[in-house]
Order: C-alpha cells, then structure tokens, then sequence
C-alpha cells in the first residue's frame, strides 16, 4: 500500500493566526484566559489548549466579570459582543478575518435596510455569528441551508433590495446550485462575485478530488463539528471511492484497508498536522510503503495578530 498526501491540507491562516493568538495570550497574560466556543473544531486542539488552563465556555454569562475573553475563529453576533462589553471584559478577537469580512457586509446590508438571504448551516457558530449581525426592525435576514428551502422564502420575486452571503465553508458545488437558483428565482438579487467560500475551503475541496482520481481510499482528518472536514468527507464520498473521517488514526479499522493499494490522506482546516503524522505511522507500521505529495496550490496567505499579542 502507498500513501498520497493531498495538498493544500490541515491548518489555515484563520487557525493558525486563532491559535497563536490563545498561546501568546497566556504567555501575556498569565492569567485564565476564557475562549468563547471551541477556538476552532478539532477536539486535539481544544484539549491540548485545556491543558494549558484555558477555560471554554458556551455563554457569556458564564464567564467572571473584568476576565479576559477570546472569541473563537467562527465569529460572534453583535449581541455576545455586547454582552461581552457589559462584563467588562477584555476581548481578544480570534475571529478569522475572511469571516470579518462577512460580518461588515451583513452589517452594511442591515443598515441600508437590504433584506438579505444567508446560506449556511442552521446552529452552526459562524452562521449565529454571522446572522446575528443583521440588527434591523424593518428588514429582515434569512437562513437558507438548501435549494428547496428558496421556495419557502416570504420575499417578492421582483424585490430589488436584496443581498445574499454564505458562510465560508460551505461545500462549492452544493452552493453554486443553490446561488443559481436563487438568481433564476430573485433576478434582481446581487452578491458576492462568486459565494464568501473561503481560499482554504476552496482549494483543501479541489484537493480532494484530485486525491480522489488517484487512490481507492481516502481518510480524512477532522473533527465531527468541523463544518470544512465534514464538506471534505461527503466529497470525497461523492467521488465514489471509500472515504472515512477520523479524529485521529485510533479510529482507523483494519478491516478498511484490506486489499486497498493507494490511500490518500487529507486534513481539514482546523486538524494539526501531528494527527496527519501520526497516521502516517500507523499506515508505516502495519505494512504502508511510499509516501507521495500530491502537487495543489500552494497556499501563501496568512494573517497577522493584533500587535499587543506579539512576543518580543
Ligand atoms: O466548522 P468549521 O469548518 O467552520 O470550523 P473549524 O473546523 O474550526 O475550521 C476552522 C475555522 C473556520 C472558520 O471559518
Ligand atoms: Fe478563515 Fe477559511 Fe480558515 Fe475559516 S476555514 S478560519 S474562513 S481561512
């Protein structure tokens, strides 16, 4: 058996620029330093920064007052925010600046009374976030997650004032269908040039098909709350070849790889690479041969921290 490693994976710029702004924190600091939510979807992650005595919480109201809080890369509503402020808190924002971006356009569109169409997954942190910056008495946000959902809009077919968004890592093929039924049934609907889809969810997606056209099983490396490593996993199931998802390699069962000659292996953008590593080995050791990398777009983009979080 030989393994492909596909290319882009694992960390983004929004990941890594979240947890470094956590580890220098609590080297600042010196102090507990709250994160509001998981800092990002993978439960290594979350469990190695415990160790490190950060403490997670679900709400705000659960955090003692003047303490100091990270908000997660997926973005808060302006209301956690709020909350936040109120507390007395002080905010570090983990936020991805690629989700930012959205904020202020949802926000923008909510002040010039735009009635606008999300697209996103119901729950889901970013989508909270995201929507809940939509603050406006006489217009309204919606949440769509699908195609049929469209039908069951209460808008005008022929209103003028209307914006659509996504959340960044939705899967691209299932998102343009859905942004092309939305133009056929609203024609006079604008948004983004293309969907908010971020880079990394874009090209760890492109990855994945090529993995796919190369290899008869593929193993991807996520947590089951990573919205981008789930969109990997039904992908790489959409190709047709055998694709699991697996928070590291003691989930991997033998009997999957029996008879397979080519597995590839992919990570979504929250799994650090130590869990790419590590089933590296487990493959090595019961009887794996070559690694390749699998050529992709190399990924040049990061993001800097706020500068008081900045180490000498
Ligand atoms: O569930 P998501 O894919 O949005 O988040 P995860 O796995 O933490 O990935 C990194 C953060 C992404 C924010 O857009
Ligand atoms: Fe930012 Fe994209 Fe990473 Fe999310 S997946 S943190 S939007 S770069």
């Amino acid at each position: 058996m030989d393994i492909l490693l596909a290319n882009p994976r694992g960390f983004c710029a929004g990941v890594k620029r979240a947890i470094l702004m956590v580890e220098n924190a609590l080297k600042i600091y010196k102090k507990t330093i709250y994160v509001k939510h998981e800092l990002v979807h993978n439960q290594y992650v979350i469990t190695t920064l415990r160790q490190k005595g950060v403490i997670f919480v679900e709400k705000i109201s659960d955090i003692p007052n003047n303490s100091i809080v990270v908000f997660s890369a997926h973005g808060v509503s302006k209301k956690t925010q709020e909350k936040a402020l109120k507390k007395q808190l002080i905010i570090l924002n983990a936020t991805c600046p690629l989700v930012s971006k959205v904020h202020k356009e949802v926000s923008k569109a909510s002040e010039k009374n735009i009635e606008t169409i999300f697209i996103g997954h119901k729950g889901h942190p970013e989508v909270t976030g995201t929507i809940g910056q939509y603050n406006n008495k006489n217009s309204k946000i919606h949440l769509i997650e699908s195609i049929e959902d469209i039908n069951k809009l209460p808008i005008k077919q022929d209103n003028k004032k209307l914006n659509f968004f996504t959340q960044t890592t939705l899967s691209i093929r299932n998102t343009q269908s859905i942004i092309r039924f939305l133009k056929k049934k609203f024609p006079y609907i604008s948004g983004p040039k293309k969907e908010d889809i971020c880079y990394a969810t874009t090209n760890r997606q492109n990855a994945i098909i090529k993995l796919s056209k190369i290899t008869d099983m593929i193993l991807v490396i996520g947590s089951k709350n990573s919205s981008n490593s789930n969109r990997l996993a039904e992908l790489g199931k959409e190709t047709g070849v055998f694709t699991k998802q697996i928070e590291s390699f003691l989930d991997i069962q033998k009997k999957w790889i029996k008879n397979i000659k080519y597995i590839g292996i992919t990570a979504g953008a929250s799994a650090p690479e130590f869990l790419v590593k590590q089933v590296i080995e487990y493959l090595q050791k019961i009887g794996a041969e070559n690694i390749k990398e699998v050529s992709g777009n190399q990924e040049k983009i990061s993001f800097n921290i706020p500068k008081y979080l900045t180490l000498p």
